[in-house]
């Protein structure tokens, strides 16, 4: 286990821990990884566990409501704190819909936050036949986790899969697709290149993040960037959003024919793809044993999450961000509320009479002195 790195997974929720031993799985060596969830049943398999709620919900799991899934993250911080020893970055990964992985990231999120550890999410949105119910929770769910993330990938399982597929082999698939994306990204994160990306690189680039988007394309023979390209104009998982794009990273995975030519092709075509005029990170890794004759491009587009202007401590403003998802229609944003403060263009979480979006030590009553 590479306990040491300053980089962990996180995978939160049933579908969301799957996702997190995927990428393991993907990636092919250890991960400094951390699975939560409130049921018990998942920590049964590999992998360093903490059951979330076990007093609330006995290790059952929250039966669908998020609600329970935030309280029962709520009662496990600690738990979850005495993993996290020298992180910087976490990579939460999580699958939106249900009861934990909805709810619990919400709070997992914020914890991170609250103790200075940047935290990049990756999480799926159900798929449409899944039916409203889950769409609204996870809907729900979209601006609390974006803003606290330092870059929030959310990603409908239906633009990962093809129409036809059955269903199962369509919930593999999506799966598989997503976690060796994710695997990608930890190999830039991890192995060095001509131009390296480290997770301190990342940090600066991730600092105001907000909402994001990304997509893995691979590509073999005499014309695979031009393919890659072509690919990545067309897939929906780039498609443009409203928001102002704060930056553009690409990464280029090859073994030891990567040319040089084939990187300033890609460089081009992903500046023109984001629109130009966009801070542009580009990052390497020659890894011939791994990637030998194929060339793998990964981008990911980073919203602005909020600007610095109103003088928060960690460059980001919930306020100003409520108003935008507000102005952008995104759910929860259905005000009016009577008091002011972080949430004012949120709908409330209410539970056994609680705001939970309320900190807990202000709703506790307990009193935080340095
Ligand atoms: N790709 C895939 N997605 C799943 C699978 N099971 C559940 N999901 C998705 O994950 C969402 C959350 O489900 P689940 O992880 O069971 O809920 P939780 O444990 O309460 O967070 C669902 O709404 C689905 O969109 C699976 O086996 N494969
Ligand atoms: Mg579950």
């Amino acid at each position: 286990m590479n306990a040491s790195s300053s980089l962990m997974m996180i995978g939160v929720g049933t579908a969301g821990c799957a996702l997190a031993r995927g990428v393991r799985q993907a990636f092919g060596e250890d991960i400094r990884l951390l699975l939560a969830d409130t049921d018990a049943g998942t920590g049964r398999s590999d992998g360093p566990f903490v059951l979330l709620g076990g007093d609330r919900l006995s290790g059952r799991g929250t039966g669908g409501n998020d609600v329970n899934g935030r309280m029962a993250a709520e009662d496990s911080l600690h738990a979850l704190d005495a993993s996290l020893q020298g992180v910087r970055l976490a990579v939460v990964v999580t699958a939106l819909g249900g009861g934990t992985g909805t709810g619990a990231t919400i709070e997992i999120v914020k914890h991170l936050r609250s103790r200075a550890i940047a935290a990049t999410v990756f999480a799926t949105e159900p798929f449409k036949m899944e039916g409203e119910e889950r769409a609204r929770r996870a809907r729900g769910a979209l601006p609390l986790i974006a803003e606290n993330a330092n870059g929030a990938f959310f990603i409908p399982l239906d633009k990962l899969v093809q129409g036809e597929d059955n269903l199962a082999e369509a919930l593999q698939r999506a799966i598989g697709t997503l976690a060796s994306g994710i695997a990608l990204f930890w190999r830039l994160l991890e192995k060095p290149g001509y131009i390296r990306l480290d997770v301190e690189r990342l940090l600066h680039i991730v600092e105001q993040a907000g909402r994001a988007r990304f997509a893995a394309i691979e590509a073999q023979g005499p014309g695979r960037a031009a393919e890659i390209l072509d690919k990545l104009a067309r897939t929906p998982l780039l498609a443009r959003s409203e928001g102002p794009l704060q930056s553009v990273l690409l990464g280029i995975l090859a073994g030891d024919d990567l040319r040089l030519g084939e990187c300033a092709k890609l460089a081009d075509g992903v500046q023109a793809l984001a629109g130009g005029k966009v801070p542009f990170t580009l990052a390497t890794v020659n890894d011939e044993q791994t990637f030998a004759g194929r060339l793998c491009a990964v981008v990911f587009f980073f919203e602005l999450g909020a600007g610095t202007a109103d003088g928060d401590a960690q460059g980001k403003t919930p306020r100003r961000a409520a108003r935008r998802n507000a102005k952008n229609g995104s759910a929860l944003a259905v005000g009016p509320q009577a008091q002011g403060g972080r949430f004012s263009n949120i709908e409330a979480t209410f539970y056994n009479n609680e705001n939970l979006d309320v900190p807990t030590f202000i709703r506790r009553g307990i009193s935080i002195e340095s």
